[in-house]
């Protein structure tokens, strides 16, 4: 039966959101920072804690073979989320980050060389940055990065160009955190693979707003966070093709990660353990199972098609704003609304709005290049989900429309 998204239904789900900030509503924006929980997430995690917790693939009693259970069927969840060939391709990390990290450590210290080129883009989050740089640092291996166009673009022209022999990692933001746009990434990967590179999707901010299928797109890696999806923080997801990951070395030793150990030498246990060195963030693996599980019951489709309608509003709405600049105004995008004011610095825009109960982000969002590609310090930024409404960018325009009178 195809229900009908409801908005005004799905904000029940969510407890924080009703509640006043300065005595007006709250108008929740900060969406692409971290997104709320709805209810389900917070008493699966509070079930965990409060019936089975233990840890887990170690005891043979009750109460962690539930916990065992209930953190590997989470990731059969989460593989069958993003379509991936098998769960020992889903490796648990503690977020986007750390799940850049892991492969800039494990297999770009053994597979890179001096020479070698890693090639990632303007837009890039610090987080799809800094471990890059260090991996050149380590292995003398150089950065090229990918130019945009005003509208916060690619330019697949000049990437085609910066690929050759000598690039073996391309690593590209799915959807910008900054700006919005929705990279081509599947196109991307293909032109990648065209050099034998291999290609990691950073999809911090794709992974909320629309399907992704990683087989489709082909890519080697594909990292996100499970806080950006409703999960708890914290908890985040490496997918990797299998054949690499089989041939990667740790990223970390510890418990778990092992078959066996002696003074002498130590054997590696098998995907996906090998790469999930300790007591993991078992609640955090349940609760994004819990999410994943609620994100399907509304189904992405319907999300996407609401948040781009909203989205389209907004744009229309914040348009209108004469000395509102809106950066980012690719034509694939897809649930940022980043802007500047004349004569109003972002800070002071994002302290304003807060004391209309509005919650945006302020600032260089981890992207300070791409501030500077626009020559600007910082943008104000609203950032949208399933559970704003029309209304609430009724509140932020109007709000704004007030902030900017003030600085007349
Ligand atoms: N962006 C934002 O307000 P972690 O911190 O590991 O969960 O995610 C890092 C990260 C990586 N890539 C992209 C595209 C991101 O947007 C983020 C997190 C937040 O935009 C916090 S800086």
């Amino acid at each position: 039966m195809n229900i009908p998204f409801n908005s005004e239904l799905i904000r029940q789900d969510f407890p924080i959101l009703h509640q006043e900030i300065y005595g007006k509503p709250l108008v929740y924006l900060d969406n692409a920072a971290t997104t709320q929980k709805p209810q389900i997430v917070i008493d699966a995690v509070s079930n965990y804690y409060s019936r089975y917790n233990s840890n887990i693939h170690r005891g043979v009693h009750y109460l962690s073979q539930q916990a065992t259970d209930a953190y590997e069927n989470a990731r059969k969840t989460v593989q069958k989320f993003i379509n991936a060939g098998s769960t020992k391709e889903v490796i648990f990390t503690r977020g986007t980050t750390e799940a850049i990290n892991l492969v800039a450590a494990s297999y770009g210290r053994d597979m890179l060389k001096q020479g070698d080129e890693i090639v990632i883009s303007t837009m890039e989050h610090h987080s799809n940055i800094v471990p890059w740089q260090m991996l050149c640092e380590q292995t003398g291996a150089i950065l090229r990065i990918i130019p945009i166009i005003d509208s916060g673009e690619i330019i697949l022209e000049e990437y085609q160009k910066l690929l050759n022999d000598r690039t073996k990692i391309v690593s590209v933001i799915h959807v910008s955190n900054s700006l919005g746009t929705i990279n081509p990434v599947k196109i991307m990967t293909e032109m990648a693979h065209e050099f034998g590179a291999i290609v990691l999707i950073d999809g911090a901010q794709a992974i909320q707003h629309f399907a992704v299928d990683v087989q489709g797109i082909g890519c080697d890696f594909y990292a996100f966070s499970g806080h950006k999806l409703y999960a708890p923080t914290g908890i985040g997801v490496l997918y990797g093709k299998r054949r690499l990951l089989e041939a990667m070395k740790p990223y970390q030793g510890g418990g778990d990660m092992i078959l066996s150990v002696s003074f002498e030498k130590t054997t590696y246990n098998e995907l996906p353990h090998k790469f999930e060195a300790g007591t993991p963030n078992i609640s955090g693996v349940i609760g994004l199972g819990a999410a994943i599980n609620y994100i399907n019951n509304i189904g992405l489709d319907k999300i996407s098609e609401y948040e781009d309608e909203v989205l389209n509003y907004g744009t229309a709405l914040l348009s209108e704003i004469e000395t509102l600049h809106i950066i980012g105004t690719a034509k694939d995008k897809s649930s940022v609304l980043s802007f500047s004011i004349d004569g109003i610095h972002p800070h002071d825009i994002g302290t304003f709005l807060d004391r209309d109960g509005i919650a945006v982000r302020a600032g260089h969002h981890c992207t300070q290049p791409l501030m500077k590609r626009y020559c600007v310090p910082a943008t104000t930024r609203a950032s949208i989900s399933f559970y704003n409404t029309k209304a609430e960018i009724d509140a932020l325009a109007s709000s704004l429309k007030k902030i900017i009178r003030m600085f007349e």
